[in-house]
This record gives C-alpha cells, sequence and structure tokens, in this order.
C-alpha cells in the first residue's frame, strides 16, 4: 500500500497545460497543412479541441488512479485514515473528477459536431472559443476539490510504511535521543539533530538476523497532551497502540525536561497496557553517581546490549 501520492495542482495548472499544448500543437500542424484556410481552420480547430481534451482527462484519471483504495486495510492504517482524513469528502472529491473526466469529453464530442457542421470561418472561431469556456467552467467547478485532494495528500504524505511483525515503539520527550537509539539499534539511519522536534515522521528500523525480525518506530517526542496533538504526534500514538507490542521508554536526566515530566509521560504510556521497557540515555555526559543513583530508583537500562537482549525477550515471548 502506497500512501505517496503525486502532488495534486489547482485547476489553473491544468487549464493552462493543456491549452498550451493545444496551442503548440496546432502551430506545429499549421504548415503541413496544403488546404485551404476554411478546413485548415477546421483541421487545427479540431487538433485543439483533442489535445484539451487529451491532456485533461489523462491528468484527472491520473489523479483519480494514485489516490490509494482504502477498503480492506489493516486496524493500523484504517484508524489513520479515519482519524486523520476526511474519507466521505475524499470519496466526494473523486468522484468530482470522474465527474469532470466524463464531461470534458461530451463537450468535445458536442463542439467537434458542431465545427464540423459549420460552413463559416467565423463560426468556427466562435465554437473554439465557447469550447474553451465549457472547459475551463468545468475545472473551475472542480477548483475546491483539487484542492482537499492536495491537502489530503499533504497529510498522507506522513504515513508511514509499517509492516505486521514485532513491533518495537521507541517513545520520550523531544530531544532525548530516540532516534540516535534507532540508529544504535538498528541500521536505519534517521535524522539527529541537536534541537527538539526533529522526527516530524515516523523512523522505521529493523533487526533482522536469521528467525529473528523485529520493527522498531522511532516516534516523535511528546504524547503528553493527548488531547491537542497534531498529526505526526497522532499517528505516532495510532503507531504505539495499534503495532507496537513492546515500547522502550527513553529517560534524558540531561534535558530541561524535569524528571516529574517524564514520569508523567511515563504514566500516560502505560495505558497502551504494554511491556515497557526503560533506557537512560547520555550516560556519556552525565555524572556517574546521578546515574547510579536514578538506576537505584528506576530499572532503567543504560546498555545497548542489555537493551536489545530485553528486547529479544519480548520478540521470544511473542
Ligand atoms: N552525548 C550524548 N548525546 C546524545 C545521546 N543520544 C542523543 N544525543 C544527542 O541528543 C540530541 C538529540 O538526539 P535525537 O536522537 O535527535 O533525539 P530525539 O529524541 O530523536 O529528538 P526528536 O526527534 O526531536 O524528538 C542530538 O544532538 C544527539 O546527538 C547520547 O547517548 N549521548
Ligand atoms: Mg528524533
Amino acid at each position: 500500500m502506497s500512501f505517496d501520492v503525486p502532488k495534486v495542482e489547482n485547476y489553473k495548472f491544468y487549464l493552462d497545460v493543456a491549452f498550451n499544448n493545444a496551442r503548440k500543437k496546432a502551430s506545429e500542424k499549421r504548415s503541413s497543412l496544403k488546404m485551404d484556410r476554411f478546413s485548415k481552420s477546421k483541421v487545427l480547430e479540431f487538433e485543439k479541441i483533442e489535445t484539451v481534451n487529451d491532456v485533461l482527462t489523462s491528468k484527472l484519471a491520473k489523479i483519480i488512479i494514485s489516490f490509494p483504495n482504502f477498503d480492506n486495510l489493516v486496524e493500523f492504517y484504517t484508524e489513520l485514515v479515519s482519524t486523520l482524513i476526511d474519507y466521505k469528502e475524499l470519496k466526494k472529491s473523486l468522484g468530482a473528477l470522474n465527474w469532470a473526466k466524463k464531461k470534458i469529453p461530451e463537450f468535445s464530442r458536442q463542439f467537434k459536431t458542431s465545427i464540423r457542421k459549420t460552413q463559416d470561418l467565423q463560426s468556427i472561431r466562435r465554437y473554439g472559443k465557447e469550447y474553451y469556456g465549457r472547459i475551463s467552467s468545468v475545472m473551475r467547478q472542480i477548483r475546491s476539490n483539487l484542492e482537499f485532494l492536495e491537502e489530503t495528500r499533504k497529510i498522507m504524505r506522513n504515513f508511514p510504511t509499517i509492516k505486521e511483525m514485532f513491533t518495537v515503539a521507541i517513545a520520550g520527550f523531544p530531544n532525548v535521543g530516540k532516534s540516535t537509539l534507532l540508529s544504535k539499534l538498528t541500521t536505519s539511519k534517521p535524522d539527529i539533530q541537536s534541537y527538539a522536534f526533529t522526527t516530524t515522521t515516523l523512523n522505521v528500523g529493523y533487526i533482522k538476523e536469521n528467525t529473528v525480525k523485529i520493527q522498531f518506530i522511532d516516534t516523535p517526542g511528546t504524547l503528553n497532551r493527548i488531547s491537542k496533538m497534531n498529526e505526526i504526534e497522532q499517528i505516532a500514538y495510532l503507531a504505539i497502540k495499534y503495532c507496537a507490542n513492546m515500547i522502550i521508554y527513553v529517560y534524558d536526566l540531561s534535558e530541561h525536561y524535569t524528571l516529574k515530566d517524564q514520569e508523567q509521560l511515563l504514566e500516560n504510556l502505560k495505558e497502551f497496557d504494554k511491556p515497557i521497557v526503560l533506557y537512560l540515555s547520555k550516560t556519556d555526559i552525565l555524572d556517574k553517581k546521578k546515574v547510579a543513583a536514578f538506576k537505584k530508583k528506576v530499572q532503567a537500562i543504560t546498555d545497548i546490549t542489555i537493551l536489545k537482549e530485553k528486547v529479544l525477550e519480548g520478540f521470544k515471548k511473542y
């Protein structure tokens, strides 16, 4: 299932492409035509109408096909779609594009018939103009639908590709070292930066050794404000809820997030009712006594090898 849909442009863009192509094609053909002015005009007008028709119907068809079919999705994706996308509006918008895709050939046929029948040059030009007016009007009528589809595309662009296998979610406050941990556990190379909110989508990494197949999802920081989550946080929330079999919670004592806040976020995560492994990051720059005291209070792991073993234990129980 691919949620990677090409950009949907506005209606004017498609009209411009169609009309420019039509003009270009007609002017290319003009010099090769050996006939009287009247017949030439008819042939060229036909050429233009056919080009406009072909360009627009194929562009519309491409957009319609590019949107995935949301029937028969696994639970996680069904939830993503129903949480983040107005599915009814999406169906309506695709329906509107289908309508335009049928309407345009109808007008094309109708105007070609009128032009074929006419006996004077003026009428050919008049029909031509009228045709462009009708086509522009059809495209204008799907203006808001194209805009809606583009908005939907942008939301879907953030949908992660998550496979069905034993999955571990890495959660914690921003900047605590979640992506760094993913890069240590797997071969994944996520973006790591010294500022918060680096991860704006879900990074996914894998351990694949013989029969062991484990998927790790590095989530963007913070899930401590469930009622006002942004889109990415909602995706992370749903990924933990529906895909994760285990959670690694990353504590960071070097950061400006208080321990109390970090504990509160952990409490929120407990509501998912999944095994949680605690990991303390950045121990290389922490005071050793501080680390020891914290480990005494909280059963946190500080070693990657031990952390991997814990994950493997979870995998074996799965
Ligand atoms: N010294 C040290 N620095 C670390 C460690 N882990 C992460 N960092 C640094 O902490 C900063 C944030 O690391 P990230 O892995 O991007 O943190 P994150 O939790 O993924 O951040 P967001 O995606 O913004 O939520 C970076 O500058 C890392 O280099 C560590 O174990 N030791
Ligand atoms: Mg990150």
